[in-house]
């Protein structure tokens, strides 16, 4: 009897690996405006851009991430991807993407700007302009952080809440989330079509922002 039970386990181990060459890939999007607002008595204010999607199918294999951040002083900034599965207290996984990153003197905003781990250049090394094009992450990462590249996520589940956590640490100018974009590839059969609607829940998700501040102390 349980010889029988095993070889169906394997059966379905091989039928699961034959089905890879055609992953899943699913792309979830964010719409704010959301406001980044300036540090308060010095300290930063977190804000977190929350897509929740419980019904995504697989583990992760790749993750890139788009943004598009109105700021006429982006070194302000540290963006972080983060995920979890369930949203509970010491479930986040935290990937630095821009760590107060310097630029050129004139570069200001971050849109339509693309972190992948696959780009040629970290944007910590870029100077000349950083709209409409793609790079690696930041390449160094804050306490907050666990890691600044994305694969650090491959292998976990794809469903959960993905959030993008913003946080302005210098005083003088604020700027403004319009939206963001996560692509993820799964090693879920990619027949496997997307199930319901992308909930988009924004800023319903106050209770879970408020546990996340209360673990930062
Ligand atoms: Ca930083
Ligand atoms: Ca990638
Ligand atoms: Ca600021």
């Amino acid at each position: 009897m349980r010889k029988s039970i095993a070889s169906i386990g394997i059966a379905m181990l091989f039928f699961g690996m034959a089905s890879t060459s055609t992953a899943a890939i699913y792309t979830l999007s964010y719409s704010g405006p959301l406001d980044i607002p300036d540090p308060v008595n010095n300290d930063a204010v977190y804000v977190y851009a929350d897509i929740a999607n419980f019904s995504l199918q697989g583990s992760i294999t790749d993750v890139n991430v788009t943004l598009d951040i109105a700021h006429y002083w982006p070194q302000d900034l540290d963006i972080y991807l983060a995920h979890s599965l369930t949203g509970g207290v010491g479930t986040w996984t935290y990937v630095q993407l821009f760590n107060n990153e310097v630029g050129g003197a004139f570069i200001s905003d971050l849109k339509n700007v693309t972190f992948d781990d696959q780009a040629g250049t970290s944007i910590s090394f870029e100077y000349d302009s950083w709209n409409d094009l793609t790079f690696k992450p930041a390449s160094s990462f804050d306490e907050d952080a666990v890691s600044n590249q994305l694969s650090f996520l491959n292998g976990d589940p794809a469903a959960g809440i993905w959030s993008l956590v913003l946080c302005d640490t210098g005083v003088g100018d604020t700027g403004i989330l319009q939206s963001f974009q996560v692509d993820i590839e799964t090693d879920a059969p990619a027949a496997v079509p997307l199930p319901g609607a992308v909930v988009l829940l924004g800023s319903g998700l106050s209770g879970l922002a408020a546990i996340r501040r209360a673990r930062r102390k």
